[in-house]
């Protein structure tokens, strides 16, 4: 395909990409990139395809991942890189910050040491496809129809001419397929095949990243999803499907909050289920959901009663509670969302 062709294709998909965007990261000459807490195979994706695009002064920009952020399952993304960690000390000579796949400000990665005021008057350039991003970025660009970040970032790379290496192509592929889940979700788009399609012609090392996202697992990866697959509970008949694990039964099996990503694809899996829940206890005393919305249900609702966010059919929130009191909070919301009277 001709770039041309290409860069006319992409004028008509979404949000037209700001006009300052571009030129703001090609201006920049000690950018960092930032993605939010608990990456996912897209955040990472689209971060490193960033810091490799646009490296400001070095060859490979800084991106920001505290110890301890990185899943074992995703590890492989950033030895494929090997781009430079921003140490806390690091922050003062940024002149930018693109943040991508991240909705809101305080859920950025940002090593805790740095303090909440990290980008201290400095540009941000906010890229993202969540429904609910409060654009609190100098410059927004906000798709959310778009499959993933990483979508944007390639959208982004192919208009402002810049080169798509095999690397770069393989960790925008590995995000656009993990956000579309094997690209089995709605928002498998025909612009999202394009940009796949397009990204294999560049390069991507497709059998290696069905590999590494799909049959790749440790473990303790197993035995936590064994215990997920034996806490999965269908409730108001099959409508809603939930499971979950605690604290010890996370630490039990060998994992860590870190090892959490797309589990709540098991309770998703049973046939016939509207909403999907995935309640886990990384922290004593903290859990996490993860919501799934199926056919024409909106999950995002649901979440932002909780204080979360999200997508409108995958989305999340944090309750300072155990596993039990989560469930028996969430399942009659869920349950009124879906118009079911709790009895
Ligand atoms: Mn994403």
């Amino acid at each position: 395909m001709s770039s041309t062709s290409m860069s006319s294709s992409l004028a008509t998909v979404g949000p037209p990409i700001p006009d300052d965007l571009i030129p703001m990261l090609n201006s920049w000459r000690r950018p960092a990139i930032v993605g939010h807490v608990r990456p996912d195979a897209d955040c990472l994706g689209s971060m490193f395809a960033a810091a490799l695009t646009w490296p400001g002064g070095d060859e490979v920009a800084r991106v920001s991942l505290p110890d301890g952020s990185l899943s074992r399952r995703l590890a492989f993304m950033a030895e494929w890189v090997g781009a430079p960690v921003i140490e806390p000390a690091g922050f003062d000579d940024v002149d930018g910050f693109l943040v991508v796949d991240t909705a809101k400000k305080p859920r950025c990665n940002i090593d805790s040491s740095v303090g909440e005021s990290w980008s201290d008057g400095r540009a941000i350039v906010n890229v993202d496809h969540h429904t609910s991003n409060t654009l609190f970025g100098a410059i927004n660009w906000i798709d959310a129809e778009a499959s993933s970040a990483c979508e944007l970032i390639y959208r982004l790379i192919r208009v402002a001419g810049r080169p798509i290496s095999p690397l770069v192509a393989s960790l925008l592929y590995s995000g656009i397929h993990s956000d579309t889940v094997g690209f089995s979700l709605p928002t498998t788009s025909s612009s999202s095949l394009h940009a796949a399609a397009d990204l294999v012609d560049c390069g991507a090392r497709v059998t290696e990243i069905g590999e590494r996202l799909c049959r790749s697992q440790s473990k303790p990866e197993f035995d936590l999803n064994r215990v997920f697959y034996d806490n999965t509970r269908l409730v108001a008949d099959g409508r809603i499907s939930y499971s979950a694990a605690s604290y010890d039964e996370i630490t039990e099996a060998g994992c860590t909050f870190a090892d959490i990503d797309d589990q709540a694809e098991i309770p998703r899996s049973l046939s016939g289920i509207q909403i999907a829940i995935l309640f886990t206890e990384g922290r004593p005393g903290k859990t996490r959901l993860n919501l799934r919305g199926e056919g024409s249900v909106k999950v995002l609702e649901l979440s932002r009663k909780l204080g979360g966010g999200g997508h409108a059919q995958a989305a999340g929130a944090i309750l300072d509670a155990g596993i039990e009191e989560s469930v028996q909070r969430v399942i009659p919301m869920a349950m009124e969302l879906l118009g079911i009277q709790n009895g």
